[in-house]
């Protein structure tokens, strides 16, 4: 993959806010934030998207993301958060290295917008695609 600015904070080359480190992953607030607190959590490793990431960075995530959290919404003060993870730019993927965002939700309306439209459901065509998906994961 190409190197982007996560990896060159990851490197210390450029500086960040820098929240949480350890041997797997970087914790830092972007710099532009959707409210305050806004904060990225990164695997060190390189991957562009979540899907291509190893189950070793993928499990170093996991462990420290609700712990990361907690954190936020004690020093924010702020009692509702998304957590918001884009990959590929038809999806805002806009750095291209893995990112999970943190976005505290406040009561001034700060936060996260979504847009959330949901489309009918075909039982059929969702049983078929449910067994491809899931043959697809036992290969
Ligand atoms: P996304 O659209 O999911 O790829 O979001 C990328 C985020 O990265 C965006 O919210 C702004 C943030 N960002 C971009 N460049 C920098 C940077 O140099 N430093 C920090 N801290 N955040 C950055």
């Amino acid at each position: 993959m190409s190197d982007t600015i996560f990896s060159k904070i990851i490197r210390g080359e450029i500086p960040c806010h820098k929240v949480y480190e350890d041997a797997h992953v970087l914790a830092f607030l972007d710099v532009n934030p959707l409210s305050p607190g806004h904060t990225l959590v990164i695997p060190k490793e390189p991957a562009v998207t979540v899907d291509a990431l190893s189950d070793d960075a993928s499990a170093a995530i996991g462990r420290v993301l609700p712990r990361i959290s907690r954190a936020v919404l004690g020093a924010t003060g702020a009692s509702a958060f998304n957590i918001l993870q884009n990959n590929g730019a038809l999806a805002h993927q806009a750095v291209f290295h893995v990112h999970f965002h943190i976005i505290p939700k406040y009561d001034d309306g700060t936060g996260l917008g979504i847009g959330w439209k949901p489309q009918s459901f075909d039982h059929a065509a969702g049983k078929e695609l449910a067994g491809k998906i899931a043959a697809t994961l036992a290969k």
